[in-house]
């Protein structure tokens, strides 16, 4: 439900001027240096980017989850480091708060989330546990004043930008599985937090990740996310429901640019006396990635206005997951075909992403596990 066409289009058309402008010049200057330039990200900040999912009242953009959507069609069409630095606050480092949080919670945390003050980290995967989240082993400890956390959180994107962390803890042993989680949010800099080394990646230079280790890590009463004990997994779950969406979205708009380079390529590259456009070989390539592109931006808006509805979105969110960074990586597969040997250099845009892209598969629940979800909440609806 867009709400107001005429504002929303001025502002995609800001972020796609800011992308074309500003954030694809500077992709191979991110890449090399493994950083993202302060004053991108003060742009960004100033654009409303870390902000777009936070309702108006604590700040930010308040979009609908399709305007959301339009807008990472936008930002996918640049260096997923770009996005995955304002990704956090938008998705899973902010709408734990969002969605289960007190009034309080909200007071304090979502506007500074909403300009980029703070950065929010979501913290669920450990060594031991990644797929099968219900399973962690961070341990959180009553006290007579809150709670002692301890345990070490894995692959933490943007914790070493962080000061904000959503962190998944085991309040009570007793209770197996999903059911003892309860959520914490735990300011960076609290004595007993810690970080590991930065991760090295196969790709996404520019954006960070690293272990989270808590060391009897002292934290009042009202960092209990919504104030309610054993609710931790239900809200992960809910997070992820919202951010599988979104991710889902930034893979057609990198599919989108892919296509864009593949074309430009496949236009000027001359063999056999023409350009490589001309052959129907390439022309397939070419028209499968449009397609597959299209299909899956028709299924990202379609599920996007439903969950704006009102309507339970986590089945279709999955499928839309599943599909869009499946097609993202065939679509990249096929950019760096058409690039041939050219699309193996470091010097192509293509190679990098092919690199960057491999990861929409694996982060927010693996393809394998989306298929999970979808079979299973299937066979749920379909006993009533
Ligand atoms: N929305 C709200 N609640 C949900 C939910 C959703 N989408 N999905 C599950 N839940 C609830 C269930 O209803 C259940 O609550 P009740 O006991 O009150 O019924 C609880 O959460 C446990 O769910 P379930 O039994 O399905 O948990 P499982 O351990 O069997 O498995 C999967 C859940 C595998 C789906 C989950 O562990 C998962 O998503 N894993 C991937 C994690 C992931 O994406 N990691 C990426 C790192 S974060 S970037």
């Amino acid at each position: 439900m867009i709400r107001d066409a005429e504002t929303l289009e001025a502002f995609l058309a800001q972020i796609t001027r800011f992308v074309d402008e500003t954030l694809i010049p500077r992709e191979d200057e991110v890449a090399e240096s493994d950083r993202v330039p302060p004053e991108v990200i003060g742009a960004m900040r100033q654009l409303g980017l870390f902000g777009m999912s936070i309702p108006e009242a604590y700040g930010g953009l308040g979009l609908t989850m399709e305007e959301e959507v339009l807008a990472a069609f936008a930002l996918g069409r640049t260096s997923p480091a770009f996005r995955s630095l304002i990704g956090t606050n938008n998705g899973i480092g902010s709408q734990g708060i969002v969605i289960d949080g007190t009034p309080a919670q909200k007071e304090r945390w979502l506007p500074r989330l909403a300009t980029g003050e703070v950065v929010g980290s979501f913290a669920l995967t450990e060594p031991d546990s990644g797929s099968d989240a219900a399973s962690l082993k961070t341990s959180a400890r009553r006290t007579p004043d809150g709670w002692v956390l301890n345990g070490t959180k894995r692959y933490i994107t943007n914790a070493p930008h962080a000061g904000l962390f959503t962190v998944f803890a085991r309040s009570d042993a007793a209770k197996k599985g999903a059911a003892g989680v309860s959520a914490f949010l735990v300011p960076a800099g609290t004595p007993g937090l810690r970080l590991g080394k930065p991760d090295r990646k196969m790709g996404q230079r520019g954006a960070h990740t690293c272990d989270v280790i808590f060391d009897e890590c002292h934290v009042p009463d009202d960092a209990l996310l919504g104030g309610r004990e054993c609710e931790g997994f239900r809200t992960a779950m809910k997070v992820l429901d919202r951010g599988r969406l979104h991710i889902s979205a930034v893979c057609v708009g990198v599919a989108t640019r892919l296509i864009d380079e593949a074309l430009r390529y496949a236009m000027d590259r001359e063999q056999f006396g023409q350009p490589i456009a001309e052959f129907q070989l390439v022309q397939a390539m070419l028209a499968d990635s449009r397609t597959e592109a299209l299909a899956g931006r028709s299924m990202v808006l379609e599920t996007a206005r439903r969950k704006d509805g009102g309507a339970n979105v986590a089945t279709d969110a999955a499928c839309c997951k599943l599909f869009c960074s499946e097609m993202v990586g065939r679509v990249a597969d096929r950019a760096v075909q058409i690039h041939g040997g050219a699309g193996y250099m470091q010097d192509y845009a293509v190679e990098r992403f092919y690199r960057d892209v491999r990861l929409f598969r694996i982060y927010e629940g693996t393809s394998q596990i989306q298929q999970l979800v979808i079979a299973r909440n299937m066979i749920r609806e379909a006993k009533g």
